[in-house]
């Protein structure tokens, strides 16, 4: 039995066009202190497994290369990188020009290598361009009775130009876990005999990235594997719609989870509402958050029935529509309701929001 740690997508030193310069700088140095927490994680762990895209781009500061390397001399297990397309390994990667140390072992052919250890094998490859074929197709371990697992950067989508991991190559590979990287929202996945998993990114960047973020702590042998996310103690970012009514600070509030202050929320506000005070709810709300927008997509209330008396198109269609709904259970009154909504809508020319 075999503990292991499976950690991906870093994306240390990333631009975050979107914020400030003193912001995203600040981002930056927050990336670089979580890897102190992913280092505590590894303390009971025999194995650590990088699966790509530690770095964003090639542009990678001295803070960086020192924290990361920080971290791997914390730990006592041994380390294994498989670099992805973002951390390719190119010349001049700092892959090959830095010194990590003697328990990290980073993959440095798009050729499958197999590093033998007392309790299992450990395969990898690396990502030597930025786009690279099928890696794992027509692979086999070497000796099935061992305990055999891989670290890779790939992905499950068929048209991927970015090392396409097919379910099949997967089945006929014989792993009994293959540590991957390259999607952002961890996942656990089975084919065959193979676990196969993606821990998602080490924190969220954006709004593309939301909810919670971390690693998986795998507890291996040849019989059984059992996988644990662990979340990291990072900003979040999430996006909450609310169906504003008549008084959206309070809807808001009541949808809130109670720690928001690391946060960066987006809110939504949806619904018929003629109560939206954008600037005020901004004022009101943006305590609770490291950074808040509120957008207003309500529409104007209108009572719906009013027309229906109208000797209009709209008139005639709606006063059909109100003895249906008279006659009808709530249920029914519901959908007939929601059918009229879209109806008038669309009569108007309006976004229906339903
Ligand atoms: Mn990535």
């Amino acid at each position: 039995m075999i503990k292991v740690l499976h950690a991906a997508d870093f994306h240390l030193d990333s631009v975050f066009a979107s914020l400030a310069p003193e912001k995203a700088a600040a981002r930056r140095r927050e990336q670089r202190a979580a890897l102190e927490q992913l280092a505590a994680l590894c303390e009971d762990c025999d194995l650590v497994l990088l699966s790509g895209d530690l770095f964003d781009s090639a542009r990678v500061y001295r803070d960086t290369l020192d924290a990361l390397k920080r971290f791997f001399a914390a730990v006592t297990a041994k380390i294994f990188i498989a670099p992805g397309n973002h951390d390719r390994l190119t010349q001049g990667s700092p892959y090959l020009t830095e010194d990590w140390g003697e328990n990290v072992h980073i993959f440095k052919s798009s050729a499958v290598e197999r590093v033998r250890l007392d309790a299992c094998d450990v395969y990898g490859a690396a990502f030597t361009a930025q786009e690279m074929p099928p890696l794992l197709d027509g692979f086999a371990v070497a000796d099935p009775d061992r305990l055999n697992l891989m670290v890779l950067h790939g992905d499950l989508q068929q048209s991927s130009v970015y090392n396409y991991v097919s379910a099949e190559a997967i089945t006929a590979s014989g792993l009994d876990y293959l540590a991957l990287g390259h999607i952002h929202k961890g996942e656990v996945r089975r084919f065959g005999r193979t676990v196969c998993a993606w821990p998602g990114c080490l924190m969220g960047r954006g709004f593309d990235e939301c909810g919670e973020k971390g690693v998986y702590k795998i507890t291996l042998d040849k019989t059984a594997c059992r996988t644990e996310f662990v979340p990291l103690h990072t900003r979040k970012y999430e996006i909450l719609t609310v169906e504003a009514g008549d008084d959206p600070l309070a809807a808001v509030n009541a949808a809130l989870p109670a720690q928001t202050e690391d946060d960066c929320y987006r809110i939504l506000l949806t619904g018929e509402s003629d109560a939206v005070d954008l600037p005020a709810l901004q004022a009101a709300l943006e305590p609770r958050f490291y950074s808040l927008s509120v957008r207003d997509c309500t529409v104007p209330k209108q009572a719906l029935w009013a027309a229906a008396g109208d000797d209009t198109l709209r008139g005639h269609f709606l006063r059909d529509l109100k003895q249906q709904y008279d006659d009808a259970d709530e249920e029914q009154q519901r959908r007939i309701a929601a059918a009229a909504k879209l109806v008038t809508a669309l009569m108007d020319g309006r976004e229906a929001a339903l």
